[in-house]
């Protein structure tokens, strides 16, 4: 029989030294396993001896807490015959930034994706829109990847019976509706209750891919449980210190025929200063504790991002992809690339695919945007659209964005932002914002003279580059800066 625990043994249990929790109905001895939590002791010891279910239930899945702990932490059933006024009311939160007062607007008014962002800052809980807008210091390379698609133009054709056409395209082998596929972001519960899920699912009834991410808030399981049993997923792959984690995960999606491939993610072999996430979470954290706990605190800010990445390998290189090779037949995809000559790295590794990717401006700032790496790729190393898979992300807000990315040759283009915002109206706002995305790219087809995506796939001549060309850096060898070396 499961034991049953009263209040008064929680609250005996209280301090950093000795930390009960209850989670879900269940009070568990977190003492042990706090000082490794991902997500930072800190918010551990934020619920010693107290309820931490609510904040629990944003960021995890509901087995993750079983499975990560010993059976003699497990301590037994609350026992809610035992909770008085004063025990509840000590269970309140004592930040009011999980929740955001303001309306969302109705669905129906949202046209196009900059509105699902405008949506979710207006009615989204502060802390996910800080963690889920923010970027990297000056915000450099989040606004330029937007912006660089703007200063490339089309050169349209007319006249070329647009009836009928498709956007239809395989990615990774997989047939998709349009060349499209949600990024991996963490933590999508905290941006609505469906969560991964909501993603999952509206990349189903799109005809889309949804990367997983190894920090989602939900379990791989739950996530595909979005799905029909043959749908197919993309998972990234954050390498972790412990390698024997990573080869676990890795042996745990081999087993899912659902996953089609494996994103490793390589351009955040830290975690970057994101001043939003990190002013909110100084805030909190300066509300709950003592000036002698503050201390604790580091110079380098708390926000959610750097509390939780602490378990990413920044000794992670080219010669781990034999390593992860031994570990999976799945496609590696190499996602983060940010030079011609880290796409010939990739290529000559015998990698699948790469995903031109700056981290949506989240990993370091004044990283060129996305769209100028990729038109450098296919200047400086066409064979890699040939040899392999060549995606881009980063600022990518429109369907002509879409098609534009195709005419320089990309294979499929990844969102985030946007979709995760759309979270905020669950399945429906994910379906909505894939709907956009599609009308725009067909209307972009129709009006470029263009009826399948093939036709267009690598062929620049659709596209004027001239706006964009001073930003490109010189061929290998030609700047005047190597010029410079070479008098010294
Ligand atoms: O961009 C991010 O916030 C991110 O990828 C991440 C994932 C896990 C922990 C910290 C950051």
């Amino acid at each position: 029989m499961t034991q049953k625990v009263s209040v008064a043994d929680i609250t005996k249990h209280a301090t950093a030294e000795d930390c009960w929790i209850l989670v879900n109905g269940k009070v568990y001895d977190l003492t042990r396993f706090a000082p490794e939590h991902p997500g930072g002791p800190d918010m551990i010891y934020k619920y010693a001896g107290k309820d931490g279910t609510k904040t629990y239930n944003t960021y995890h899945s509901a087995d993750l807490i079983e499975k990560s702990l010993l059976d003699s932490e497990k301590k037994g059933d609350f026992d809610e015959s035992t909770t008085t006024p004063t025990w509840l009311a000590a269970q309140r939160e004592p930040t009011t930034s999980e929740t955001n007062p303001n309306d969302k607007p109705p669905l129906s008014t949202i046209i196009n994706l900059d509105d699902f962002e405008q949506a979710f800052a207006q009615a989204g809980a502060p802390k996910a829109q800080a963690y889920i807008s923010g970027a990297s210091n000056d915000l450099l390379t989040l606004n330029a990847n937007k912006s660089f698609w703007q200063k490339l133009w089309f050169r349209p054709r007319i006249m070329r019976n647009v009836s009928t056409i498709s956007t239809r395209t395989k990615m990774l082998g997989c047939e998709v509706a349009m060349p499209v596929w949600i990024c991996p972001m963490g933590i999508a519960k905290t941006a609505g209750p469906e969560g991964e899920k909501a993603l999952g699912a509206g990349a189903v009834s799109s005809g889309i891919v949804h990367c997983m991410s190894t920090a989602a808030s939900m379990s791989i399981e739950d996530i595909l449980s979005s799905a029909p049993k043959t749908y197919p997923f993309f998972f990234q792959l954050y390498v972790d210190r412990q390698r024997h984690k990573t080869e676990a995960v890795l042996a745990q999606i081999s087993q899912l025929d659902q996953i089609k491939a494996l994103f490793i993610t390589a351009d955040l072999a830290v975690v970057s200063k994101r001043e939003a996430d990190e002013r909110l979470r100084t805030q909190e954290i300066t509300s709950v504790y003592s000036s002698q706990e503050k201390s604790r605190i580091d110079r380098k800010g708390a926000g959610l991002a750097r509390t939780t990445g602490g378990f990413i390998d920044p000794a992670l290189n080219w010669e781990d992809i034999t390593w992860v090779r031994e570990h999976t037949n799945l496609p590696i995809v190499i996602k983060g690339v940010q030079s011609a000559a880290d796409a010939r790295k990739a290529m000559e590794m015998g990698c699948q695919g790469i995903v031109v990717s700056n981290h949506g401006g989240r990993a370091l700032d004044g990283a060129p945007a996305t769209l100028l790496v990729l038109l450098e790729i296919r200047r400086d190393n066409p064979e890699a659209f040939e040899r392999m898979e060549v995606h881009v992300d980063g600022g990518v807000r429109r369907g002509s964005d879409v098609l534009k990315a195709v005419c320089v040759g990309a294979h499929g283009v990844g969102v985030g932002r946007p979709f995760q915002c759309a979270v905020l109206y669950d399945t429906e706002g994910v379906e909505t914002a894939a709907a956009i995305l599609q009308d725009e790219l067909e209307t972009a087809m129709r009006l470029c003279g263009v009826t399948n995506l093939e036709q267009a796939r690598g062929d620049m001549s659709f596209l004027n580059t001239s706006e964009l060309e001073q930003y490109l850096p010189k061929p290998e060898g030609s700047s005047w800066f190597a010029g410079l070396r070479a008098r010294l």
